[in-house]
């Protein structure tokens, strides 16, 4: 085959071939890896235009025929920024500068949570990219790009078909002044369950490898010693410490007594005697409002003055702005936003408006609002590729409900969704309903993933069976609760404030095993390299990496259906987001780079009748000029 590549090159055809020739082509000699990637480009193509999405839909809404754009950006147009100071003083000396830093300082959560918030999680590798030059060059201000971990690893692997750490290091490579933070669910990593002491130190360290910096910890109860392993971990791998604090209830209500001023600055005392670098608050459903957050970053500024404070809520109510402005004149440093396009409702405030907010103001972030309006365009086209996750199919405003359901941003935004897909738009109301009860019958507890899926699950139970709160603690004994429901009460996510409800979590359990301190006490560590060789047996010595075998670790299913998924269909991360979707349309041209410098103009030229004998149908396509065609079996 490389003789027949050589024979057509245009310049041997031309007959100017020099001895150099061969080493300034290159490409000649990847003739069989990049045919047979094309191979696997076209059989995706004619895969998802014969039987349709191979990634699922939210909707059948289509994502638009648009090419977001931004100006191009020079590596050395890029300044230095938080990142630098960073890697010059470590991360104790970098939360000095940043509480040093006179001026309000922004997370911007548009490559993470906002996405995970508005859109099913969805955005891909290929996008991030697309906007990352841009941010690098015009916001050295940020404090940090939130780009990574919480659901957005799972969701990468199991349907974008993309490789998490592979969105990690690309992105670092290109984005090297800005710091990079994600989100850590303590002793469950990016999971939903407890992992060996051992896979939680791998897991961040291998981050730090692949470039994060910042790491938010949290627990989904506030449960001190899941969090100590996250932050210990974190620790050893000279990552930077932000150690959350999830925030619920209403400290500005003196009715409200569980979760209360007392409760929050005694967790915080505790964090802090750990040894973190930072301290956030995570408001994960938007419940704080300007009295309480007053009352609240007042308190521990006043305990811990050298404490940087970083302050996560979600604008569920549209109260966000609001709540910022509170919390910076009672002492936080830094606040998390959106870009404009994809904040608000159960995402982030946005960037645009806390920007303008503050200036002429002592806070003034410095950042430019034209260039926040260039990158806020940007998304507001590339939201339209994801049209078919998009929330706001079914959500159309803000709502202060959340302060009576305090359910999560990402969880109100799916149970919604999952309502109105059903059919069962009305229900929704129901559904909010069950689950401020269900949080009760469970005892009041903090919501967020995983626990908030333990309420969640709890409440749609409710609702198909028709239950009150009264009946689900009458009848404890005799109902088959969701799984999810039974692992809580077991302590199998660790111990709520408060304790256990009782006697409900005894006739839950009856003599199921319980656990009364840290989960993952007694769990065996990990023999890592015996994995890694099991799968390199599995799936081939060059196809694994290390990091695949972390992603094993995590998701070990997953991994092994995206193994199969990348040897059938190839780098599928490569195709535009609406071609990797549903596919083109007939006549369209696609450009497809499918290694540097090796594109292919494809064009889906027709689709055959089916073919009765062979249950087939052959899709024509024009690749590079040259008739190719393929067969697929029709699964309809
Ligand atoms: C996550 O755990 O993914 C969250 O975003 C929690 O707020
Ligand atoms: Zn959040």
């Amino acid at each position: 085959p490389f003789l027949l590549n050589v024979l057509h090159h245009q310049q041997f055809l031309e007959g100017s071939i020099t001895t150099s020739f061969l080493d300034e082509n290159p490409i000649l000699f990847k003739f069989l890896p990049a045919q047979n990637r094309a191979q696997k480009l076209l059989s995706y193509l004619s895969e998802v235009l014969v039987n349709g999405p191979l990634t699922p839909l939210g909707t059948d809404i289509k994502p638009m025929h648009i090419k977001p754009e931004l100006p191009h950006v020079k590596r050395k147009e890029i300044p230095n920024g938080w990142r630098q100071v960073l890697m010059k003083e470590g991360p104790a000396g970098f939360a000095k500068a940043v509480r040093k830093h006179p001026q309000a300082l922004i997370m911007d959560t548009t490559m993470r949570d906002a996405h995970q918030s508005l859109l099913a999680t969805r955005v891909r590798t290929r996008d991030l990219k697309k906007s990352a030059p841009f941010v690098a060059k015009n916001f050295p201000q940020f404090f940090s790009l939130e780009n990574w971990g919480g659901a957005t690893f799972d969701v990468a692997l199991r349907f974008l078909h993309e490789c998490p750490w592979d969105r990690l290091s690309e992105l670092r490579e290109i984005i090297p002044n800005i710091p990079f933070q994600m989100l850590l669910r303590g002793a469950n990593a990016v999971g939903y369950s407890n992992y060996p002491d051992n896979v939680i130190d791998g897991f961040c360290q291998m981050a730090v490898d692949h470039g994060m910096d910042i790491f938010r910890i949290f627990d989904s109860l506030n449960y001190l010693p899941n969090m100590k392993v996250g932050i210990d971990a974190v620790g050893k791998a000279n990552g930077v410490i932000s150690a959350a604090v999830c925030y619920t209830g209403d400290v500005a209500d003196k009715s409200r007594t569980k979760y209360n001023l007392d409760y929050y600055t005694k967790v915080v005392d505790e964090l802090v005697k750990m040894g973190i670098h930072i301290l956030s608050i995570k408001d994960m459903a938007g419940l704080l409002k300007p009295q309480a957050t007053k009352i609240l970053i007042d308190a521990i500024r006043q305990k811990h003055p050298d404490l940087p404070i970083h302050l996560h809520t979600h604008d569920t109510a549209g109260t966000g702005v609001a709540n910022y402005l509170a919390a910076l004149e009672a002492g936080a440093d830094i606040v998390d936003v959106a870009v404009d396009s994809v904040s608000g409702m159960t995402s982030q405030p946005t960037m645009g408006g806390v920007v303008a907010a503050l200036q002429n103001t002592k806070y003034n972030t410095g950042i430019d609002l034209e260039k926040v309006n260039e990158y806020s365009a940007f998304w507001e086209q590339t939201r339209l590729l994801y049209a078919p996750f998009e929330c706001t199919t079914t959500m159309k405003s803000g709502n202060a409900d959340v302060y009576k359901n305090e359910i999560p941003g990402g969880q109100y935004t799916n149970l919604q969704f999952q309502a109105f897909s059903l059919g069962l738009g009305s229900q929704f109301e129901n559904v909010k309903k069950s689950y401020i009860e269900a949080n009760q019958v469970l005892g009041d507890i903090i919501k967020v993933t995983p626990s908030s899926k333990v309420v969640g699950d709890l409440a749609q139970f409710m609702v198909q069976n028709n239950l009150t709160a009264k009946e689900v603690r009458e009848r404890g004994d005799e109902l088959s609760f969701p799984s999810s429901v039974v692992e809580f009460m077991q302590g199998q996510l660790g111990q709520p404030h408060g304790g256990f409800p009782e006697p409900l979590r005894t006739q839950i359990l009856k003599e199921k095993k319980r656990i009364d301190g840290r989960p993952g006490a007694d769990t065996e560590q990990l023999d890592f390299d015996k994995i890694e060789a099991e799968l390199k047996k599995k799936f081939g010595d060059d196809i694994i990496r290390k990091c695949d075998v972390m992603s094993y670790v995590m998701f070990p299913k997953v991994l092994e259906e995206y193994i199969d998924f990348k040897k059938q269909y190839g780098p599928v991360d490569l195709y535009p987001t609406r071609v990797f979707f549903v596919g083109p349309t007939l006549n369209e041209t696609l450009d497809i780079e499918i290694e540097r410098g090796k594109v292919l103009h494809i064009v889906v030229l027709a689709i055959s009748d089916l073919m009765i004998a062979t249950g087939d149908r052959e899709v024509f396509f024009q690749v590079n000029g040259q008739l190719r065609s393929m067969k697929v079996k029709d699964k309809a």
